[in-house]
């Protein structure tokens, strides 16, 4: 745990990092939405530990089983349907507006990002509220909740899926170039609320460290990178988030 004068400086460094900056990144993870009532994946009362989801959120697990899947899909789309940004969420669509370069890489599928007015949002793992073709491919934004089952293509009446990346599946080459392009180019990276399990996403606060950017982490307890990173600063994201950015 770090000293309270020791924080007080940190989050200083961090605001005047940022205040200085042209080119930013954000990356952020479950804990950006978990103010909203998003469940995160691994903390207390994550949503993994109830659906054991890593086995749900697989091509494997759809192909045995797409019913269940599609179960597991609706039951968050109506947990998230009623929720609303965050000050966290707000203060990063604010930095946007008020910087050169910003890139906000999301590992979340909520689209609460997108939802506060972020509007450079490069989802790393896709969007809970798009669909995709799992046969032709066909892409579309889809909000009804719940969706009934089975959910076909209109154009091939192939099964849909959620619009999101499983594990063991690769994320999309285009979103992976633009991801490491500005995490190559940046000078100031702030990693959000991220316990820092789910790679590639985990490694990229050190990878734009490595390339030179000062690296900050703001997340609610120590991460395995926490002391590899420029800081780390504890705390919630919406009270640290909006202090960091202004
Ligand atoms: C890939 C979409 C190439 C679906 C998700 C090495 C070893 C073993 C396995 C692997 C490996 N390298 C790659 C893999 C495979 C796998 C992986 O990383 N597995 C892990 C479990 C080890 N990776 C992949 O498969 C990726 N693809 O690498 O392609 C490849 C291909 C084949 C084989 C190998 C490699 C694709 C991963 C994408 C998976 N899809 N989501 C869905 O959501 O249904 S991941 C899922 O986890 C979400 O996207 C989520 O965002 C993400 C990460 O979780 P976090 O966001 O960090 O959330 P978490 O709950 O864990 O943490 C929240 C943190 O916030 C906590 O620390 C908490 O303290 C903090 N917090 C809480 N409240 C607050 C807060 N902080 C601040 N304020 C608060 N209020
Ligand atoms: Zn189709």
């Amino acid at each position: 745990m770090t000293r309270p004068d020791q924080a007080a400086e940190n989050l200083l460094r961090v605001k005047e990092k940022v205040r200085d900056a042209s080119r930013v990144v954000v990356l952020t993870g479950a804990g950006v939405s978990a103010e909203s009532g998003v469940p995160t994946f691994r903390g207390a009362g994550g949503l993994w530990r109830q659906y054991k989801a890593t086995d749900l959120a697989t091509p494997e697990a759809f192909a045995r089983d797409p019913r269940l899947v599609w179960e597991f899909y609706n039951y968050r789309r109506e947990v998230l349907a009623p929720l609303e940004p965050n000050a966290a969420h707000r203060a990063l669509a604010d930095l946007e507006r008020a910087k050169e370069s910003f890139v906000l890489l999301t590992q979340n599928i909520d689209g609460l990002h997108q939802a506060a007015g972020s509007r450079n949002v490069v989802e790393l793992h896709g969007n809970i509220w798009r669909v995709r073709c799992s046969r032709c491919g066909n892409r579309k934004e889809d909000r009804r909740v719940p969706i009934p089952y089975p959910p076909v293509c209109e154009s091939c009446s192939g099964m849909l899926r959620p619009d999101v990346v499983w594990f063991g599946e690769s994320l999309d080459p285009d979103v992976f170039r633009l991801a490491y392009q500005a995490l190559e180019r940046c000078d100031v990276m702030l990693v959000i609320g991220t316990s820092g399990v789910v790679q590639p996403a985990a490694s990229m606060g050190l990878y734009a460290k490595e390339n030179g950017a000062f690296v900050a982490e703001i997340n609610l307890e120590p991460t395995p990178y926490s002391r590899a990173l420029s800081v780390s600063l504890q705390g919630k994201a919406g009270d640290l988030v909006p202090q960091v950015v202004v």
